[in-house]
């Protein structure tokens, strides 16, 4: 008899698709109450006269396609169109203090915010207040700061490029650069390490060209859970013969093999697609030791081939053109010992070889990553080695080839091109001056992690966010939670009730907003916004169900109010004219970033157009005119890992969640159910440990205070390879400490953290 597994933990041995994700869609519709509206609401995701949807930022066939299947799309947007509400007396009902109590889950349980509410100190309540009245309330606390960079405006990646542009505007004619950002916490290591690789900090490649590559290499990424629409081109691609090389401390099962729900013969037949060609669990922070791995071999190839008379592996042609640093590049793998290789990937020397004669075997080569890279140390050092790794093949800018980081937020590459950056650039700043007559300064302002750390230190004392949970989201809660209270100042605009609203400043204020799925009338009729795939693709958005109460008002309508009251006519910004009819936002964009040439017509085309990226042209707008080959310091992401007496943490998204939304507490395809308390841990570090399957234990931030702690978890024997445990974001947040991030790129390294594990007390 198999040895009992702990409470809600089972082999889930069925597919990843399939019928699981239908039966899961039904079980979502009914819980949000919505199964008359929801299939109609459903069927408008993604088409061109529909929304687009909240879920992920991977692209649709010409966003055109008939309705794809999916599950947790079905989530975000029924989530997000729930029929329940949070509406005053939900709050008269129960103070902050009760409601801290309450679970992430509870808390946005609750439903869609429907009044504009202030946090009375008295009675400890959200109460309700005039949309008119919290717009000068906020307008006189900003204006009463001493220096405009005494606040923080945060952006979450869901805003359309429509409201970011607005408050980009906004905050710039208020007079800061402070502008955290999502994509901090996110992929903000490709933002920085892939513009010095390749002149741009997008993705090169299209949907189209996974119809043309010949191989996949996926680093880092869960598209079963994260990005469940990119299954329908792996799915192609496998029944293709394409071989899919993953790197992935977990065996994800939607990479192991998948069930289009929409494949009526799978469906009926109950048989799936083998999706992974091969997969390498390589050690959660060995991807720098991996592709430094991979490129010594194909040097060594490179070399042999040559010895032997032959070309040659490397596109030597590409190399001579259109790059530099080739020479500095193999020295450094030279340098490199496979001991170390070995030790620090966790991979064997046949894995890496198998792999490599994969690649060289392909003509045409797609690498697509995720958050596995990005949330490290050295995170951007890992996206440059991606860059070196295909140009060593002229795998950049040519049909079928090219990096594919894998975006988070539906809009979060949109609202970074509509100019969220706590670095503006002379084009940026040169354009606002053409659209809005007035030259925005060009300091560098806060990131997320330096926002977090100005407000922890009283250096900022204002915080306004645009969507998000940013506390919640942020490492080190122990640190980052008594930072927040103490704020003069906090505004939220969200569309659900989450933790962030309850970390109360002097002044909080909480504004409801509409959502992607909500009709937006302005006094022109309907309106629509528009948004940025992870292809670079640009599309229109609009929502047609009735919004959740009248007292709502859309993003840019609660942005131009805020700016109304805080800047007066300063610079005769004409915020309403903006606000009656979103075209003529759209012609501010087009003159900022002439890329945008011809937006509301081009917007209006079917499908949307694409932005250009010259790296898929092969123009390399680098300092040097090239494509670079950039060296990373070592492989060891830093000492504190290799330390044997502590434990890797990287932490991971489950199935039933979206960022700190969550769903519910099952993590399917993982075998996890009812429960999120739990910590996967290798049988044998189980051992060394003193602990076995669901022994009750607690983690330490190692080098941490006795706060950093997350107690009473269970552990759960996975395959996971030695030294790495993995836990759910956001509870581990717990554990890792503010200062662990790449210094690059200022990306927290959720995904290694270093932690002692123990036996609980509690
Ligand atoms: N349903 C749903 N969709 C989402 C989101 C969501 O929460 N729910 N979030 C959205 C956002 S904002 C983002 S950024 C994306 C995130 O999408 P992903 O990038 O897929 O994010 P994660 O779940 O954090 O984890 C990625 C994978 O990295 C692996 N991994 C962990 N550490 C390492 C490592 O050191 N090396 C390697 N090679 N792999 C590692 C994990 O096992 C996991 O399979 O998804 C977006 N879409
Ligand atoms: N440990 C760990 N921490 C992580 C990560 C990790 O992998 N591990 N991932 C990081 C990543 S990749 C990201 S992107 C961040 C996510 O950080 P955020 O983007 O800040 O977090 P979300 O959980 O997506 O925000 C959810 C809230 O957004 C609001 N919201 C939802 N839709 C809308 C809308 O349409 N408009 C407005 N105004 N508000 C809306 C709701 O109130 C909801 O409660 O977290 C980061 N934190
Ligand atoms: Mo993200």
């Amino acid at each position: 008899m198999a040895p009992k597994r702990p409470k809600g933990i089972e082999k889930y041995d069925a597919p990843a698709g399939g019928w699981g994700a239908l039966r899961a869609v039904a079980a979502t519709l009914a819980h949000q109450q919505i199964i008359t509206q929801g299939s109609t609401t459903l069927l408008k995701a993604n088409q061109p006269e529909g929304f687009d949807c909240p879920g992920c930022a991977w692209p649709d066939p010409k966003h055109t396609s008939s309705f794809e299947f999916c599950e947790n799309g079905a989530k975000a947007i029924t989530w997000e169109s729930t029929a329940k509400r949070v509406a005053p007396e939900f709050f008269a009902s129960n103070t902050v203090s009760e409601l801290w109590q309450w679970t992430d889950h509870q808390l946005e349980d609750q439903g869609r915010l429907t009044h504009p509410m202030r946090y009375n100190h008295d009675t400890d309540r959200y109460e309700p207040i005039e949309w008119d009245a919290a717009f000068s309330l906020i307008g006189s606390e900003l204006n009463a700061l001493e220096h405009p960079d005494l606040a923080e405006f945060y952006t979450s990646g869901r805003a359309s490029n429509e409201a970011a542009f607005l408050y980009q505007l906004f905050v710039r004619a208020y007079g800061t650069n402070n502008f955290p950002d999502c994509s901090n916490m996110c992929h903000e290591a490709t933002s920085v390490g892939l513009p010095k690789s390749i002149g741009v900090g997008k993705g090169t490649v299209s949907l189209e060209d996974f119809d043309h590559c010949d191989a996949i290499f996926s680093f880092g990424h869960n598209p079963g859970t994260n990005h469940p629409r990119m299954m329908t081109t792996l799915h192609d691609a496998a029944r293709r013969g394409v071989p899919i090389v993953v790197f992935n401390p977990l065996v994800e099962r939607a990479l192991e093999k998948f069930a289009a729900p929409q494949d009526p013969v799978e469906m009926a037949t109950l048989s799936s697609t083998p999706i992974a060609s091969a997969y390498h669990q390589v050690r959660a922070g060995g991807d720098l030791a991996a592709l430094k791995g991979l490129m010594k071999l194909i040097f060594e190839r490179d070399a042999a081939d040559i010895a032997a008379g032959g070309p040659g592996v490397l596109d030597r042609a590409f190399i001579e053109e259109h790059t530099i640093g080739i020479d500095v590049l193999r020295q450094d793998m030279e340098n490199t010992s496979w001991p170390h290789i070995l030790t620090v990937s966790g991979l064997t020397m046949s894995a890496l070889s198998s792999a490599v004669d994969v690649y060289l075997t392909a003509k045409r080569v797609i690498l697509c990553y995720g958050m596995g890279i990005t949330q490290h140390t050295q995170g951007t050092a890992n996206v440059q080695q991606i860059a070196n790794f295909l140009m060593l093949r002229g795998n950049i800018g040519r049909e079928g080839a090219g990096i594919c980081p894998l975006r988070g937020h539906s809009n979060v590459q949109g609202d970074r091109t509509v100019g969220i950056t706590e670095i503006p650039n002379a084009e940026l700043i040169d354009g606002m001056e053409r659209a809005f007559g007035f030259r925005p300064k060009a300091e560098k302002g806060h990131d997320a992690i330096e926002t977090i750390k100005a407000i922890i230190e009283g250096r900022s004392k204002a915080l306004v966010c645009l969507g998000g949970n940013l506390a919640v989201a942020m490492s080190d809660p122990a640190a980052t939670f008594p930072g927040m209270r103490k704020l003069d100042l906090a505004v939220h605009i969200a569309t659900k009730l989450n933790r962030s609203h309850l970390l109360i400043a002097r002044t909080s204020i909480l504004l409801p907003c509409l959502g992607r799925t909500d009709l937006d009338t302005q006094a022109s009729g309907p309106q629509s916004v528009t948004v940025e795939d992870s292809m670079s693709m640009v599309h229109a958005s609009r929502g047609f169900l009735n919004p959740p109460g009248p007292l709502l008002k859309s993003e840019p309508a609660i942005i131009a109010g805020i700016a109304k009251a805080t800047l007066g006519d300063r610079y005769g910004i004409e915020w309403d004219v903006m606000i009656n009819n979103y075209d003529r936002i759209r012609d501010k964009i087009e003159i900022v970033f002439p890329d945008f040439q011809d937006f509301n017509r081009r917007v209006r085309v079917r499908g949307g157009f694409r932005l250009t990226i010259p790296a898929t042209e092969r123009i390399w707008k680098t300092a040097s005119g090239k494509a670079n080959f950039l060296i990373a310091k070592g492989i060891d992401e830093d000492p504190l890992l290799s330390d044997p007496t502590q434990l890797v943490l990287t932490t991971l998204r489950s199935h039933d969640q979206y960022n700190t939304t969550i769903y519910g507490l099952d993590d399917r395809y993982r075998g996890v159910f009812g429960r999120r308390d739990i910590v996967f841990m290798n049988p044998e570090d189980l051992a060394t440990h003193g602990l076995e399957d669901g022994s009750r234990i607690d983690l330490l931030a190692a080098g941490g205070g006795e706060d950093k702690a997350v107690r009473g978890y269970t552990a759960v024997a996975y395959d996971l390879p030695r030294g790495i445990v993995a836990g759910y974001y956001p509870e581990m947040n717990a554990v890792i400490p503010l200062d662990r991030y790449d210094s690059q790129s200022g990306t927290p390294a959720y995904k290694g953290s270093a932690v002692k594990v123990m036996a609980s007390a509690a």
